[in-house]
């Protein structure tokens, strides 16, 4: 609720001669894995003018933190002010509950106009704004489709660009009679950094500075660090991440170039041209194949960031030109940092400096000095309190995050906290960090991953900054360690986030059947990336009930067939009665990964004449929502045989309405069972 009303504030004015502030307005802007490395008035390796201009005018928070590094979840941080453990929305798969209190809808109550445009990423219809208009998912870069409460559209042009064109227009609309809160909210710099025609080649005669750890070796730290999968030089592609034609064997890759129009294309080509051809004739290996594949990637990142400081100079344009600069407070932020090579890697997820620190500017001339820094420990849970304090609306008490009101006046001379809580959760997942979570304080970080890893990491910011070594477990930390384990569990408390250990280990099912351990021949081999590593996986007695099991490629009960059909014969050794057979599959609904449309058994005294013949129709439709693991039980009545033979029909190709329409599907099978 606003502290006075609007209409009490008009009689007010009228009545008396002091004036009663106006309630300001709120532009929040959200980059997309926007390292503070990449800000000029960072310290950072490219220009961003606007973006200094917009320090230079306001203020500049050096320790700004997450608290999940990984997008949707920070979004639903700063939504609800609450940790993700309490928002529900712990990582990226899961669908926000837009039913649960925000700050928009708390300022929609107070009678602010919202909006928001842009990048979303909650999946669910966003709730709490008056207008919306958002990119589908991750959202592509050229031409891309937005989608608002009456349907989607496909618009031709650069994300960045639009998403400004769209904003500056609905400001441009509003009634001015309220104040309004926006949030602007970009798909760039995210993978795969493809910068705008205006920006293609802008670096193409700078060589960037190798991060110093660009070639650690993670000696001290624990598997966490070793067994990500975000190298540049091991993990990034050829094709859809570095640009290098001609073999475009990712899908994503290909959808994407489609996107763009001919004379986009043409420019395309053309700016790439030329070092891609030198890159082929060089035939690069070991260190120096991994420096180009950096500095490609780099020149690309920071492309991309170039498009969004351009734009962020026509609003503050458009906001001058409009009379609304004093009056509107303007907040740039990321949903959190980038490697951007530090260590080695690109991507965020780990608590490590690089990923967990973003930027946080705030401009509004009427409470904050030009000029200011501040170095208070602040996270984004706090960015909704503060909007809902600025706007005078109370912020309720069931939010976890503080407003940095206090910090805009004084710079850091308030009262405030001592230290910081992360926890991440998406596990096993693509780049494959680990679970963890961690406090950091003004000198040190401890962090500990858990799940299938139980190990800490200490480290001594001040004398380490780069977090090479760890010191935990080192003779003289004891009391330190004592001592920050006590913190971190007070934080855990506070925070009520004392539950951790529930997303301990997942544990595989068993399950004895008569298949158990007996020899499966299989038609079509697996495929490589997806074989499970042992012939038997499908006869093991192992399966998951583990909705994201899949993702763990280590783990090796399961097997994985791309666009083909899963054709398997199982020797029992003997003629059995049998009352039942069955397959388990995996899948789930986002991914490339589907249930077979049907299944059929058909069963053999010989392994060559089948005598029965059984098929089940999956009643699962393709796009299903959420993820599970499905069985296709039959039911067989006095049936003796030897063997059996499992068909799994492949859905084939991702079909239309799935964001990989028209690529090669998966089929994950994870155990025949016959009872
Ligand atoms: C995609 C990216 C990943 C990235 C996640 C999450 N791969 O899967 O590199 O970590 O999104 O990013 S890509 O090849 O499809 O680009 S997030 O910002 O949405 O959390
Ligand atoms: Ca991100």
């Amino acid at each position: 609720m606003l502290r006075l009303s609007f209409l009490l504030l008009t009689c007010l004015l009228a009545a008396c001669a002091t004036p009663v502030p106006e309630p300001p307005n709120i532009i929040f802007i959200l980059a997309d894995d926007h390292a503070t490395k990449a800000v000029g008035c960072y310290g950072g390796i490219n220009e961003t003018p606007h973006l200094d201009r917009l320090a230079a005018e306001g203020m500049r928070f050096d320790r700004s933190f997450c608290t999940n590094g990984i997008c949707a979840p920070a979004r639903a941080v700063i939504l609800t002010g609450k940790h993700s453990h309490l928002n529900g929305q712990l990582d990226n798969r899961q669908t926000f509950d837009g039913s649960q209190q925000t700050f928009p809808k708390l300022l929609q109550h107070a009678g602010y106009q919202t909006a928001l445009i842009g990048k979303w990423h909650l999946k669910s219809a966003p709730t709490g704004f008056d207008h919306w208009q958002v990119l589908i998912d991750q959202g592509h870069y050229y031409n891309p489709v937005f989608r608002d409460s009456t349907g989607r559209k496909q618009y031709e042009g650069y994300a960045t660009n639009l998403i400004t064109d769209f904003a500056l227009d609905w400001i441009g609309k509003r009634d001015q009679k309220k104040p309004f809160c926006l949030l602007y909210q970009h798909k760039a710099p995210h993978r795969n950094w493809m910068p705008d025609s205006a920006h293609l080649g802008m670096y193409a005669d700078k060589t960037f500075d190798l991060p110093e750890t660009f070639y650690d070796d993670y000696a001290t730290r624990t598997a966490a660090a070793r067994e990500q999968e975000m190298r540049i030089d091991g993990h990034m592609h050829l094709d859809s991440d570095l640009k290098v034609p001609p073999k475009i064997s990712n899908h994503e890759w290909k959808v994407n170039l489609d996107r763009l129009n001919p004379e986009q294309r043409a420019l395309w080509d053309a700016a790439y041209a030329a070092e891609n051809q030198a890159f082929v004739e060089a035939n690069l290996e070991g260190k120096a194949l991994a420096e180009w594949k950096y500095q490609r990637y780099i020149k690309d990142y920071l492309g991309s960031i170039a498009s969004v400081d351009d734009n962020l100079g026509r609003l503050m344009d458009y906001l001058e030109e409009n009379e609304l600069a004093e009056n509107t407070v303007i907040i740039y932020s990321s949903d959190q940092g980038f490697f951007l090579g530090e260590h080695g890697w690109f991507d965020k997820r780990f608590m490590y400096e690089e990923a967990f620190r973003m930027p946080l500017i705030v401009r509004y001339p009427k409470e904050i000095k030009a000029g200011s820094v501040c170095d208070a420990l602040v996270q984004n849970l706090d960015f909704g309190p503060t909007m809902l304090d600025l706007a005078g609306v109370d912020v309720p008490t069931d939010m976890q995050g503080r407003s940095l009101r206090p910090l805009l006046n004084s710079a850091g001379g308030a009262d405030w906290r001592e230290a910081v809580y992360y926890h991440y959760y998406e596990y096993p997942a693509v780049h494959q960090v680990k679970r963890h979570y961690g406090i950091r304080t003004d000198r040190y970080k401890l962090m500990h991953f858990y799940y299938d890893i139980d190990a800490w990491e200490l480290y001594d910011l001040q004398n380490d900054p780069n977090e090479l070594n760890n010191l935990y477990g080192q003779p003289g930390q004891e009391s330190l360690t004592a001592d920050l384990k006590q913190q971190l569990t007070a934080l855990q408390v506070q925070y009520r986030d004392t539950a951790y250990h529930e997303w301990r280990q997942m544990t595989r099912d068993t399950l004895n059947h008569l298949a158990v351990g007996q020899p499966v021949v299989l038609r079509n081999p697996p495929a490589d990336r997806y074989d499970g590593g042992r012939p038997d996986a499908l006869t093991d007695g192992l399966y998951y009930e583990d909705d994201n099991v899949y993702w763990n490629f280590n783990w090796d009960c399961w097997q994985g067939f791309h666009q083909e059909d899963l054709v398997a014969t199982v020797d029992l050794g003997e003629a059995r009665p049998i009352h039942k057979v069955g397959l388990h599959c995996l899948q789930q609904a986002g991914s490339w990964i589907f249930y077979p449309t049907s299944v059929t058994y058909y069963f053999s005294q010989d392994g060559v004449n089948f005598f029965r013949k059984i098929t089940i129709q999956n009643d699962v439709p393709p796009l299903k929502g959420g993820s599970m693991t499905h069985d296709f039980p039959a039911e067989v009545q006095d049936l003796t045989a030897r063997y059996i033979r499992v068909q799994a029909s492949n859905i084939g190709t991702c079909p239309e309405g799935h964001h990989g329409a028209g690529g090669k599907a998966w089929l994950f099978a994870d155990e025949i069972i016959v009872e």
